[in-house]
């Protein structure tokens, strides 16, 4: 099998004499093997640098939003959005977001000096949102000194909406600054579920108990309390008020001087007035927060965005990197078959490989710190019996098959491969999970916790039967491409 020998690094751990070989029949110099030979001494004890590294991982995350947002967080946060854009533009000049990404990051200053104030009203079929939003349009909102824009969604919970649809209208929600969430009695479970998809995009929210007139005057109090506890309960916060936006007219009864009696429908005059008084207050009150605060979640949105799309580049470059080491590790287990799997062979191959993974992640990292990975990977692998799992699993496939007549490397060379292909994946994972971009030091900071738990993840998802059997073919066709 042709396999491009431009690695170094690659030579230390697999046995001496079959280095040698290799080199050899690759007319390669024999120097460059001293050189790295030395690593073949791999120590766990540098597996304690990773942990003294623990808890330094995330120090560059986003603030909660709990804590009052300044102007400052918000500046931050379209900073990093703009470094994630630029990072994809210069990764992936042609990439097809680019130019829309490039766009919405420029808006996100304008945005954040945003004179208008926008209300969303939203809620479920025939609640009164469009009732409500008439009432406040016409005696509401020429009063205020704000400028003010007040818009409906569509009706959220309907049969007819698709999820699509309705993902929409919440996402119209979470682009205001304030939404008025109204309801006609207790909250069902879907407004609940609702409600707590804008708590968690960090969405202002008032509840609106709309058509209060339904109901005998002691039971919207009733009402109202359990809709307050519940917000309590499920979101930890929240508020609700009464309303009638249009209250159902009611009949007038009056004794006429003759005796007789004068009955007729009276129109009461919409009953909103506990809503304006709080939210009048509200947009007094923290009206230049609500602009920052959504000016913030579009940033953190467009910096999640431009993060998919960077590593979407990034894994489809990582990918066929990984799969080029499978092949030399799966070679050298295969030519050079030992009783149990040589794991230290695996690992040495495993260390130029966190290097160029690294390189596609933009991850600065040492030779040493590449090593300290690759070992740490190499026993993680074999405390979390995966080397055993693996080798038995993929020694059943081999048996059930019509290749167990194949040469004896086999078991050895698909394994290696296996246990590559789980280790370079680990790594695409947790390098994702890097904010590089947005970290002033540029370190490979590895937490060993982290990396333990996304190989078991990684573990999982690449056991499926179906996958393994796959895999096995292809890489024993690869390997004794004349047997099978
Ligand atoms: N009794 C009573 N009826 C109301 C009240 N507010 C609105 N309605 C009535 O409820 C019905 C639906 O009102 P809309 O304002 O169209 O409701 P909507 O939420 O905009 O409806 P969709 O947009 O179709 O989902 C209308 O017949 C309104 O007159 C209220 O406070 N009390
Ligand atoms: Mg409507």
């Amino acid at each position: 099998m042709a396999v491009k020998w431009q690695r170094p690094v690659l030579v230390g751990g697999i046995g001496l004499s079959f280095a040698l070989w290799l080199l050899q029949s690759l007319h390669h110099s024999v120097a460059q093997l001293g050189e790295y030979g030395v690593w073949g001494a791999i120590t766990l004890s540098t597996g304690l640098w990773l942990f003294q590294q623990l808890g330094q991982t995330k120090t560059n995350n986003l603030p909660p939003t709990e804590s009052p947002l300044d102007r400052a967080m918000v500046e931050k946060a379209i900073a990093q959005a703009e470094g994630l854009v630029s990072q994809l533009a210069a990764e992936a000049e042609n990439h097809e977001a680019k130019v829309e990404l490039q766009q919405r990051v420029a808006q996100l200053q304008t945005e954040l000096d945003r004179q208008e104030i926008r209300l969303v009203i939203t809620g479920g079929q025939s609640v009164g949102k469009t009732t409500l939003m008439q009432v406040l349009k016409s005696s509401w909102v020429p009063q205020q000194q704000l400028k003010l824009s007040l818009q409906e969604t569509p009706a959220l919970f309907t049969n007819t909406n698709s999820n699509q649809q309705q993902e929409a209208a919440l996402a119209a929600a979470v682009a205001s600054d304030l939404v008025l969430f109204v309801t006609n009695g207790d909250l069902t479970d879907s407004e609940l579920q609702a409600l707590q998809q804008l708590t968690a995009a960090n969405q202002r929210v008032v509840v609106v108990f709309n058509k209060q007139d339904q109901y005998l005057p002691e039971e919207r109090t009733v009402v109202l309390q359990a809709l307050q506890q519940r917000l309590k309960v499920v979101l930890g916060a929240g508020f609700a008020v009464g309303i009638a936006a249009a209250p159902n007219p009611v009949k007038v009864c009056q004794h006429q001087p003759d005796g007789s009696m004068r009955e007729w429908l009276e129109q009461p005059t919409p009953q909103t007035e506990s809503l304006t008084n709080y939210i009048t207050q509200i947009l007094v009150q923290e009206g230049q927060q609500l602009v920052w605060a959504t000016t913030y979640r579009t940033a953190v949105a467009l910096k999640q965005e431009a993060k998919r799309a960077l590593n979407e580049v990034r894994r489809n470059r990582a990918l066929p990197v990984i799969e080029q080491y499978q092949w030399i590790t799966a070679a050298t287990a295969f030519a050079n078959p030992v009783p149990a799997l040589d794991l230290l062979a695996a690992a040495a191959i495993n260390t130029q490989l966190v290097i160029e993974l690294g390189a596609i992640y933009q991850q600065k990292i040492s030779l040493q710190q590449a090593q300290t990975v690759a070992g740490t990977l190499g026993s993680l692998m074999v405390k979390l019996g995966l080397v055993e799992l693996s080798t038995q699993t993929i020694g059943s496939i081999l048996k059930s098959n019509a290749i167990t007549f194949m040469a004896g490397g086999a078991l050895q060379g698909v394994s290696a491969a296996y246990l590559t292909r789980l280790a370079g994946v680990s790594l695409i994972e947790y390098f994702q999970e890097q904010d590089t971009v947005l970290s002033s030091e540029n370190r490979c900071l590895l937490n060993p916790i982290y990396l333990r738990r996304t190989l078991q993840r990684v573990f999982q998802q690449n056991q499926q039967v179906a996958f393994l059997q796959s895999f096995v073919k292809t890489i024993s066709q690869k390997l004794t491409p004349g047997m099978t």
